[in-house]
């Protein structure tokens, strides 16, 4: 494994957090510190990633009903467009799960005794600092640990939390939580400590009933005992409130749902026009979850891989990009048991608007 050896102040003996004797060791730490601090670990050749994706597109595509994987939204471009609807006034998920971290980071790091943060699904690292902060009081030699299907991302907030933490360092791992969580083993070292595993924004909501459980059982399979797991939930609520935050009146959605088309242009030699689709995000209380959707605006044939293969949408026909689950306590309660782990906290906003949830591995 590629584990950069560490200037461990604690080896010496110097108590952790302490006053003029932490100051002097930071500097200690500094100065031996000859690696670099920010290395990406792993990662799929590109060939691979384009087989996989055109194999999971083409499938999607042709089932009814037609649907693309969530995950392809994210590009450069698609990462800039989920940034951008964080700080949308309608879109209160990531205002709310901030005001929670904010909160309650210092006492789920203190709980955990985590020195190390693992990140499924980074993004941007928006929520990150707060728990950042909280483990770099606790030791001289934080670890973060970013695993996202976008390489830019990982790579833009790395600067920014390395400027912050100045003995901290990052092991960005890029790959597809649903398929190559497996590499974060190669991000982790024992010598480590404890970690905490976040999965932040909600991401887990855009995973159905069966790819949620498989995710957090393989997650669960990576952790020891002393782990902990982290989780943003999106709650049940008024269902006004939940479509406005996926119909906002700036079109900063519809241009993040659009953009999956241009990636599948660029990607798979496509011929997609976006100007002949329409966004479409409902919620459907039944389910508990908003669908997220491009509707075709005529009959159009779509083609890929340079017109290999051949989709012909009629007019009006629905292809769904994403669905957006919202859970009660009681069913997330469910899908972590699920999942081979077990509730340890439920933190939720004044306005039961989202909640951060701690689970241990189930023994
Ligand atoms: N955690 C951040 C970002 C949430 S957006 C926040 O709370 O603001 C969802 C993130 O998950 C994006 O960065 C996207 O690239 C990543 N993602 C989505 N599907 C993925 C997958 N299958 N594997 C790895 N990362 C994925
Ligand atoms: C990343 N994920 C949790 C977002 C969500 O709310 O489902 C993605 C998103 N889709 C539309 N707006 C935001």
């Amino acid at each position: 494994m590629n584990t950069p050896k560490r200037a461990d102040a604690r080896q010496g003996g110097v108590p952790e957090g302490g006053g003029t004797a932490r100051a002097y060791t930071l500097h200690a730490v500094q100065a031996v510190q000859t690696e670099p601090r920010f290395e990406f670990v792993g990662g799929s050749a590109t060939g691979d990633r384009r087989a996989r994706m055109a194999r999971e597109v083409i499938a999607g595509l042709s089932r009814r009903p037609r649907s693309i994987p969530p995950k392809y939204f994210y590009d450069e471009r698609g990462s800039r467009l989920f940034d951008a609807i964080c700080d949308l006034p309608e879109y209160y998920l990531t205002r709310a799960e901030q005001a929670l971290l904010q909160a309650h980071a210092g006492g789920i790091v203190q709980r955990s005794g985590a020195r190390c943060l693992v990140e499924i699904g980074s993004g941007m690292a928006r929520k990150t600092g707060s728990l950042l902060r909280a483990i770099s009081a606790r030791t001289l030699s934080p670890v973060y640990v970013p695993f996202d299907i976008a390489p830019e991302p990982i790579r833009e907030s790395a600067r920014g939390l390395l400027a912050a933490h100045p003995t901290l360092r990052v092991r960005g791992i890029v790959g597809d939580f649903a398929h190559e969580c497996v590499r974060l083993s190669r991000g982790l070292s024992e010598s480590d400590g404890p970690t905490l595993f976040a999965f932040l924004g909600s991401t887990i909501g855009n995973l159905d009933e069966a790819e949620a459980p498989s995710l957090l059982r393989t997650i669960a399979s990576l952790m020891k005992r002393r782990d902990r797991f982290l989780v943003g939930i999106d709650l049940v609520k008024d269902p006004r409130i939940i479509a406005r935050a996926y119909n906002d009146d700036q079109g900063v959605t519809a241009a993040f749902n659009k953009n999956v088309l241009s990636v599948l242009a660029r990607e798979l030699d496509g011929h997609l026009d976006e100007n002949a689709f329409d966004h479409l995000a409902l919620y459907d209380e039944a389910r508990e979850r908003v669908e997220m959707h491009l509707v075709s605006l005529r009959q159009q044939p779509l083609t890929l891989c340079s017109g290999d293969v051949r989709i012909e949408l009629a007019e009006g026909e629905r292809v769904m990009t994403e669905i957006s689950r919202k859970f009660t306590e009681e069913s997330a309660r469910h899908m972590l048991s699920e999942g081979g782990m077990t509730m340890l906290e439920w933190l939720s906003t004044p306005e039961q608007l989202f909640a951060l949830c701690v689970a241990e591995r189930t023994a």
